[in-house]
């Protein structure tokens, strides 16, 4: 397991090249999506956050991951694969025939995958399902919800916040990567929910706001959300979609469609230019 955030560094570019390849590979998928949030998660897989066991799946005690922003499953797969649940080999069988990486997550297909989601806004009440029975359990089992910023405006994301406050639950963390954009343009055309921060508040959650490409914000916000008692936790992660090689297209959404060959072979040597 990395210990340094040099380390981690070097896992969140191979995560990024893999989303890349992966998508590309199938010709449809979401690389941008999937890259505003690897900084988010890499420390859960790889610096001690996330208490799993690639072997053993299914571990009771585990925490669990739940990836609400399905969409991002390329980012999913390349995570459970590098951490060990899988061969990276099939990563590349990303939206196959017949293939467990599904375009969506599928709880029933691949060991890892903590919910089957792709239908925004479910992952948070799925989060607390398992946050209250982690409590029935006694078993000291945290759950990590990820959710996208356009995906706070399905009404459901609310009412999950509400009960997650009613039930205490501070063994759950939702985090949003607040990347700036939806499927149709900017969120703040779209439905601007800004400033969010302060709408968890509301709703009775601890917050934070971080630089969610910052691994040490990242970790700092974890550790935050450990500490605290009696009320679930929020991470307002602002991010940058498809970051860091959206710099090279026009499109600095370019939702849901995977980069050409040629686009591909651009955004990795820019990728394997940087220092880390
Ligand atoms: C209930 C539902 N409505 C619509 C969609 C189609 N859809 C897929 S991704 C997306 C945009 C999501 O935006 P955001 O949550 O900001 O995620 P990002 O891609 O920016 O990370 C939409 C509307 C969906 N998957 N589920
Ligand atoms: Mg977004």
């Amino acid at each position: 397991m990395p210990a340094s955030v040099d380390e981690l560094k070097a896992v969140a570019k191979q995560i990024r090249i893999d989303i890349i390849n992966s998508t590309t590979a199938a010709g449809s998928g979401h690389p941008t999506s999937s890259m505003s949030a690897v900084e988010i998660t890499v420390p859960l897989y790889f610096a001690g956050y996330l208490k799993h066991d690639p072997k053993q799946p299914k571990w009771p005690a585990r925490d669990r991951f739940i990836l609400s922003k399905g969409h991002a499953a390329p980012l999913l797969y390349a995570l459970l694969a590098r951490a060990g649940y899988f061969d990276p080999a099939m990563l590349p069988t990303l939206r196959k025939l017949g293939s467990p990486l599904e375009g969506h997550p599928n709880y029933r297909r691949l060991g890892g995958v903590e919910a089957s989601t792709g239908s925004l806004g479910q992952g948070l009440s799925i989060g607390i399902g398992c946050a209250l029975a982690a409590r029935l359990d006694s078993n000291g089992s945290r759950v990590y919800v990820l959710t996208g910023d356009g995906e706070l405006d399905e009404g459901q994301v609310w009412e999950a916040a509400m009960a997650a406050a009613k039930f205490k639950l501070d063994n759950l963390v939702a985090i949003v990567d607040q990347n700036g954009y939806q499927q149709t343009g900017a969120t703040s055309e779209v439905l601007d929910l800004k400033p969010v921060a302060p709408r968890w508040k509301a709703f009775g959650w601890e917050v934070v706001e971080i630089d969610g490409h910052d691994l040490n914000a990242v970790m700092k916000a974890y550790d935050q959300a450990k500490a605290t008692k009696g009320k679930p936790f929020a991470i307002v992660a602002r991010t940058r979609k498809g970051y860091p090689v959206i710099d090279l297209f026009e499109d600095k959404n370019h939702h849901g469609k995977p980069f050409t060959k040629d686009e591909a072979a651009k955004a990795i040597a820019c990728l394997e230019s940087m220092k880390n």
